[in-house]
């Protein structure tokens, strides 16, 4: 069993295995000599010599438990031909969203825009630096895939004001979501992925009283179906206020926490394995106080069945070397 697995499924406390978010990313500069040459992001994505060269970048550089498919949550609205690009500067840009084209597309169409994503995987789950690691494949949840595809651009801060006020559309994409999330999710693991993460990073955006129909609902759909497969599942519901109702509606075999969540209460209040919460500036400060934030959540997870993460990704201005420290502390534990 690979180290993550043996964390998740076999409730082990006694290994630390260690992977992080936004690994593979703008702050090596391998990554970005490649990037350099291929303006095009999802092209980039889509290249399966060179997504899966990214992916094993960090692999080559640190000591890490995991490897992380180099792709993105918004492959997914392009594999339903919903337009989209990467503006620098700015982020994310989506085309016009067309329910009656949506509601048309169907698998084969689906799966062969987003073939070149599962031979990546395939190719890394066979290279040689793999060897007892894990490959965690990825999706966004629908709830965050729903704010992209609707909002057109990043939320930051706040929705558009209209956003809720087409129901039907919102209910329809819900659906489509869920059926292209699985099938999605299931090529993955077909192809390799050992673990499943289900990043929803705006579900922090959310009132309590819509979390039932934007979240726990269609996520819970999600895990149910990544557990049928024997897969491990972990989610991330970002900036959400009650991990612990989370969990315990949505049955994760894992969560990973953001930096705002308090690490002592959650290991007293969640008992499934627990993934993250490090704040990912303090790469930006100095080897001494990243030592003490590494063995802060070190200690408190000590008996507790926990991967070291981040709690949100790897800043693009983080020096390499701070990564590097980060990792041998938490080996050397
Ligand atoms: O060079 C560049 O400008 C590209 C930056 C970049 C990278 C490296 C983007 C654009 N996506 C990625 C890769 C990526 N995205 C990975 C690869 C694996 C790894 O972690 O190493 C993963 C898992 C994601 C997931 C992702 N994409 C999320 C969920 C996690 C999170 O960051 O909250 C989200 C919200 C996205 C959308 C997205 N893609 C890229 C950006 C800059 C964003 C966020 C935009 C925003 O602020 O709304």
């Amino acid at each position: 069993m690979t180290p993550i697995q043996e964390t998740i499924i076999n409730d082990k406390t006694t290994n630390k295995p260690i992977w992080l978010m936004r690994q593979a990313g703008r702050y090596l500069p391998e990554f970005r000599g490649i990037r350099k040459l291929n303006p095009n992001f999802i092209n980039l994505c889509l290249n399966e010599n060179l997504s899966s060269e990214i992916t094993l970048q960090p692999l080559k550089r640190f000591d890490l438990d995991a490897a992380i498919i180099f792709s993105d949550i918004l492959m997914l609205p392009y594999g339903l031909n919903q337009k989209v690009e990467f503006k620098k500067d700015f982020g994310p840009q989506l085309g016009d969203l067309n329910l009656d084209n949506i509601s048309k597309i169907d698998e084969i169409d689906f799966l062969e825009k987003l073939h070149p994503v599962y031979k990546s995987i395939n190719r890394v789950s066979g290279n040689d630096l793999m060897n007892n690691k894990d490959l965690i494949g990825f999706v966004g949840a629908p709830w965050t895939l729903l704010v992209y595809m609707i909002n057109k651009h990043s939320p930051k801060k706040e929705l558009i004001k209209d956003f809720f006020k087409d129901e039907f559309l919102i209910n329809r994409l819900l659906l489509i979501l869920e059926k292209f999330l699985k099938i999605h999710i299931e090529q993955q693991i077909k192809n390799g992925a050992t673990v499943i993460q289900i990043f929803d990073s705006w579900a922090g955006l959310l009132e309590e009283k819509n979390l039932p129909n934007y979240i726990y609902i269609p996520t819970l759909n999600l895990v149910k179906y990544i557990k049928s497969l024997n897969t491990p599942v972990v989610c991330f519901p970002r900036g959400i206020k009650n991990y612990k109702n989370f969990c315990e509606i949505v049955k994760p075999d894992a969560v990973n926490i953001d930096y705002n969540v308090d690490p002592i209460s959650i290991c007293k209040e969640i008992n499934i394995p627990v993934q993250g919460g490090l704040n990912p500036k303090v790469l930006l400060t100095d080897t001494e106080n990243l030592k003490k934030q590494t063995l802060k959540y070190l200690d408190i997870f000590k008996d507790h069945p926990y991967i070291f993460n981040l709690g949100h990704g790897v800043l693009p201005e983080t020096n390499p070397d701070m990564v590097d420290y980060l990792v041998k502390t938490v080996k050397d534990y």
